[in-house]
């Protein structure tokens, strides 16, 4: 009797797409959201597969996080493709791991074009191969003009190496008399981090059941909402994505109008 009265998760489950976008009218969206997309070796692995293979997959899950992402009105989604940690991976992983911005502007760039969506990276670029640093640099321009979502990646990044580097910017003009010690602010180093043009991520997603930040926006987090799951990345589809956004509102309401006191 109860069970054809009440809305269960499972029904809420196999609502199609569409349908539960929809729904969210009304509801707040996080206008930023930032991913560790973890366990890409792990699905391979399962699968009796090399690790590159789930890397390759989870390239291709970027794409379609992108799109859902994008259809529910998310302003920037930031991706954590590639850690400094990772350079300690074997040579022929890492070299696998610096072809796909290529492979994935290649193939998914007329449509970002068309979703006017722009690219934009945070990381040591300097340091990445000539041919990784192209194609980004080449996607960095041909979507500036784009006024949709950005999609940021980071892309040799460590957010204490970035702080470091904040900190050392105010330093120098300090010394440079442009500014004084007390012009050293939470502003002032948050307008020097890489991520300077974007709002601080209100939701921050882990994939494959690992509960930690691994050195990953460590100022930019400070307030966001953490969500985790044990779904490994290549398998974290649209519903998963918003399953998370759903609970990130569940979460909003229950300040009742509250957020920020
Ligand atoms: C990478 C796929 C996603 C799972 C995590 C590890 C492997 C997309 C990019 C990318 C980066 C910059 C860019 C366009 C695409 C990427 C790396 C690894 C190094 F401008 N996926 N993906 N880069 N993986």
């Amino acid at each position: 009797m109860l069970n054809k009265l009440v809305w269960r998760k499972s029904d809420k489950q196999n609502r199609n797409l569409q349908e539960r976008i929809s729904d969210m009218t009304g509801e707040i969206v996080p206008k930023h959201i930032a991913i560790i997309m973890d366990g890409n070796g792990r699905w391979a692995k399962k699968r009796a597969m090399p690790r590159v293979a789930g890397h390759h997959e989870g390239m291709k899950n970027v794409r379609k996080i992108t799109r859902a992402a994008n259809r529910i009105g998310v302003q920037a989604l930031t991706l954590y493709a590639f850690s400094t940690e990772n350079w300690k991976r074997p040579k022929l992983e890492v070299e696998f791991l610096m072809r796909l911005p290529e492979e994935f502007l290649t193939s998914f760039l007329p449509e970002l074009m068309e979703l006017n969506i722009r690219i934009a990276m945070i990381g040591e670029m300097d340091s990445l191969p000539e041919h990784t640093q192209n194609a980004v640099k080449k996607a960095m321009k041909e979507t500036e003009k784009n006024t949709g979502m950005v999609l940021n990646f980071a892309l040799n990044y460590g957010s204490r190496s970035e702080i470091v580097s904040a900190v050392q910017q105010l330093v120098q003009k300090a010394q440079d008399g442009e500014l004084t010690v007390e012009d050293i602010t939470e502003d002032s180093i948050s307008t020097h981090l890489m991520t300077s043009e974007l709002p601080e991520p209100d939701l921050l997603i882990r994939t494959s059941g690992e509960i930690r930040l691994s050195n990953f926006m460590l100022w930019q987090l400070a307030y966001t909402e953490f969500w985790f799951t044990d779904t490994l990345w290549p398998d974290f589809d649209e519903h998963s994505l918003l399953d998370a956004v759903n609970d990130y509102q569940k979460r909003n309401r229950r300040y009742g109008g509250l957020k920020g006191e």
